[in-house]
């Protein structure tokens, strides 16, 4: 097993001996041999293996279990079974699911672990090591100055953690990550902020942030606009910045099916990602799974970071093409008269340079887009992570308006959620931008106002906790410390917080490298299939499912639910006010309360009796009739982005005759949810372990590199040594590399509007 951070030898053994839990490989590990196409025959090995092998039973439990998938916002699973979509379609389960569930079924940390292991070799530990230990089975804390974590009992964790609490509600704050049920948020979110603090702070502010606050403004609602059944009637989808083979496994489904309807999908993306060009689903076996299903229409190979050129690069050719649709525009925007000056006023070279696409192609996406009867713009983190993320959806969405493509069905504006119940985190309340609707009814319920102080995001709280303004953390999921840019930051920031509670599943680096002034403790929680109550969770979509309670393969373990922990927190705390909340301890009270406070929540409040999941009011626009105060949709000029890299000299780098500065791309290998690393390599682009760059042949050649000559990669943080150089198809001018190593290359730029770092665009030198 290759590991990037060099794992010593000593802890190695142990861990090895310990059992470290390793499920057969389906795949050629080398990455040697790189498909030609996504999923395919690898998924259903992969199936077939882990589904027959000794863990076969608990998996088979977990996948049929009535609740929603693990993993990604796409939503498959809940009360028609474990294999079914939102409208009811079967064999919707995709590998991603069973590669969570079987992270999730592992035995647990047994009951001496951390007796025999300090913490200084936990601290060597590679994210897939620690995620392999097991499941956590029982509370530990570690204390300044102690060597070890140690087992706690709950009395003394209430004790320490009331403490932490009551400190002024400023120096208070949460973080939290989208895996935990809206019961769990929407009790966060009321704890804290009955305490007098706002700072909540969650993992989409590194992650869609710009498109809620883009969206918003625009529409008056946050999130898609498009509902399932609406995408099926899309004669045309753009996916921009998005790997939806690896990380929406089932949207590629769609995009098969609208191909053999005849219509169109333009890929707008920097790397030629193999599953956007061909990819074979296990749902079309006969069709689709020897030979694969060609997917992208047209491939837009772009610049990192220039999709706004792009994209008034297109609003240009509509106008020029006449394919924009005045009437509309007049009838249901405002606003456009100066987006439509703006992109006439545009000039061609500029905007062709900018973002590395000829006119030509240009023309030939606005016309596709042009002449389609109903466009579905897609995109995920490729858009959002910039440090113009919010110009990028303004773009996207404007270019929606201007062809009449918002508010009918079939079109519309479809930003792909990232973690399984993110989007019910922000519809819960669990935001520093609480909507006014949610405010007031929260301070009817307080009988008093909120605080008006604003609250930390992601970013703002860890500049915050660095600063010495954070005195007590809890997080509800994630991994603060590795999901941000900057890991010596983050792990100073961290250490300047007197407690640090946090709530998890499975051991992650944060637990190790994140540690409190004081008092770090991890809480260990049921997930979502073995909760002993029912919960809920939404999808990107907006659609509400209900999960139905569950049981654990942990024996003996001492877990408690999210709800359980944090209700008896909160009744510590405030006692009965503003509601009983050990009376919360049944759900089906939340989901009463979340119905009488949330909006497009109503059907909420009888879940438990009908178990009929629902469509979120308010949110599916098929009708050009949009949330805002006139209705209108709202438009806005979207600057062109100045793209210049730093030169040589502005990296602290010794002279070196061989060395190229270029602009990285930072996100997923195919085997790793997020933080979380499953398998070392990526086969499906050709890369055998962590420790590699992307780079385009071209830009090796111009600085002298030759494919697997190991180099150094420097930011302005950090560096990371010995790193292999592997070729791709990535854009000349741009490499790609993963999170979370590469987190420790470099501070992030980040969109003031939103907080969300610009992980996407990360300038860096690589030498050799
Ligand atoms: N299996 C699996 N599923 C997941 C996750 C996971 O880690 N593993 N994570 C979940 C989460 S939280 C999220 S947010 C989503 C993430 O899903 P994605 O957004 O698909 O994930 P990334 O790996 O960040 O890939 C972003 C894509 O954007 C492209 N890109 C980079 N820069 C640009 C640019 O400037 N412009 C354009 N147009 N494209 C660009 C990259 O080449 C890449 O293909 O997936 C969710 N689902
Ligand atoms: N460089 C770079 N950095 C990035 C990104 C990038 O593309 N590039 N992407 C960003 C994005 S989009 C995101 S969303 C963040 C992700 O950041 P986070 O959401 O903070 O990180 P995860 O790795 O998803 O967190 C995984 C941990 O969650 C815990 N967990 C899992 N299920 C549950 C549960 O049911 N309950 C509880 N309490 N805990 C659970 C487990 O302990 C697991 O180890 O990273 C961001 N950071
Ligand atoms: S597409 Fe997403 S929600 Fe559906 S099964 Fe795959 S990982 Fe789960
Ligand atoms: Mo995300």
């Amino acid at each position: 097993m290759e590991t990037s951070a060099g794992t010593n030898p000593e802890t190695q053994a142990a861990l090895d001996a310990d059992r470290l839990h390793q499920p057969p490989d389906p795949v050629d590990d080398t990455g040697a041999n790189t498909p030609n196409m996504g999923g395919g025959l690898p998924v259903i090995q992969y199936w077939a293996e882990h589904t027959l092998s000794p863990e076969g039973p608990k998996l088979w439990q977990a996948l049929t279990h009535k609740s929603a998938c693990l993993s990604c916002a796409w939503g498959t699973g809940g009360q028609k079974g474990g294999f079914t979509n939102e409208i009811g379609e079967k064999m919707q389960r995709c590998m991603k699911s069973v590669e969570a569930i079987s992270a999730e079924i592992q035995p647990p940390v047994p009951p001496q672990f951390f007796e025999q292991h300090s913490l200084a070799e936990l601290q060597q530990l590679t994210s897939m090591e620690a995620d392999r230990l097991g499941r956590w089975s029982y509370p530990v804390i570690y204390r300044a100055g102690s060597s070890h974590y140690k087992r706690i009992d709950w009395q003394e964790i209430y004790a320490i953690a009331e403490t932490a609490f009551r400190q002024p509600p400023e120096r208070v704050a949460s973080y939290s990550s989208g895996r935990s049920s809206n019961e769990a948020a929407y009790l966060l979110q009321l704890m804290m902020r009955t305490l007098g603090s706002n700072n909540l702070a969650d993992c989409s502010d590194l992650c869609h942030a710009p498109s809620t606050v883009g969206l918003k403004q625009m529409f008056g609602s946050g999130t898609s606009m498009v509902s399932l059944e609406n995408l099926k009637q899309a004669d045309c989808v753009v996916l921009i910045g998005s790997n939806a083979p690896s990380n929406h496994p089932r949207l590629m489904n769609e995009l098969i099916k609208l191909r053999e309807r005849g219509g169109k999908v333009i890929v707008i993306n920097p790397v030629i990602e193999v599953g956007l060009v061909k990819f074979a689903s296990p749902a079309f076996p006969l069709k689709s799974l020897l030979t694969g299903s060609d997917i992208a229409t047209l491939y837009l190979q772009l610049i990192p970071g220039s999709d706004v050129a792009l994209f008034v690069g297109i609003q240009k050719s509509l106008i020029e093409q006449e394919l924009i649709q005045s009437d509309y525009l007049a009838a249901h925007t405002e606003g456009w008269q100066e987006v439509v000056a703006y992109a006439e006023a545009a000039d061609w070279d500029t905007l062709t340079t900018t973002c590395g696409i000829a006119q030509e192609e240009i023309a030939a996406a606005a016309r596709m887009i042009g002449t389609s009867k109903a466009v579905v713009f897609a995109w995920a983190m490729g858009v959002t992570q910039h440090d113009n993320g919010v110009d990028n959806v303004y773009s996207i969405a404007n270019t929606a308006l201007l062809t009449g493509n918002a508010g009918k069905p079939g079109a519309g504006t479809m930003p792909i959620r990232g973690h399984s119940n993110v989007q019910g985190f922000g519809s819960m309340g669990v935001t520093v931008r609480l909507k006014q609707e949610i405010q007031q009814a929260l301070e009817a319920l307080l009988g008093r106002s909120l605080s008006r102080v604003p609250g930390y995001d992601t970013r703002a709280l860890i500049e915050a906790a660095d600063a010495g303004q954070i005195d007590t953390l809890i997080c509800v999921g994630g991994n603060l410390y590795a999901a941000n840019p900057d890991l010596t930051q983050a792990k100073r920031a961290l250490g300047n917080i007197q407690t640090i509670i946090y709530l998890a599943t499975k051991p992650n680096l944060g637990h190790f490298h994140g540690l409190a002034r004081q008092n770090t403790i991890v809480i260990p929680v049921f997930n979502r299939f073995e909760n002993p109550h029912k919960t809920t969770t939404e999808s990107g979509n907006n659609f509400v499912r209900l999960n139905d309670e569950g049981k654990t393969h942990l024996q003996d373990a001492d877990l408690i639910s999210e709800v359980e922990f944090l209700t008896e927190l909160a009744h510590r705390l405030h006692g009965t006010y503003p509601v009983d909340w050990r009376q919360l301890q049944d759900t089906k009270y939340v989901r009463q309360l979340i119905a009488k406070t949330i909006p497009g929540f109503e059907a909420m409040a009888t879940i438990d009796e009908t178990k009929t999941e629902f469509t979120i009011g308010g949110r599916i626009f098929n009708e050009p009739q949009f949330a805002t105060p006139s209705g209108k949709a709202q438009m806005f000029v979207t600057p062109l982005p100045t793209l210049a890299l730093p030169s040589l000299e502005a990296f602290p780098v010794p002279p070196t005759t061989q060395s190229l500065v270029l602009s990285l791309i930072t996100g997923r290998s195919y085997s790793q949810h997020n933080t979380v690393v499953y398998k070392p390599h990526d086969r499906y682009r050709g890369m055998p372990h962590r420790n590699c760059i992307l780079m385009n042949p071209e830009d090796a050649k111009r600085a002298g590199f030759q494919e697997h000559q190991r180099v150094t990669v420097q930011g302005d943080a950090g560096k990371l040594e010995n790193v292999e150089i592997i070729f791709g198809s990535v854009r000349a001018g741009s490499a790609l590399m993963f999170y979370p190593e590469v987190n420790v290359l470099f501070t992030a730029r980040i969109d003031k509007r939103c907080g969300t770092p610009a992980f996407k665009r990360v300038p860096v030198v690589v030498y050799a």
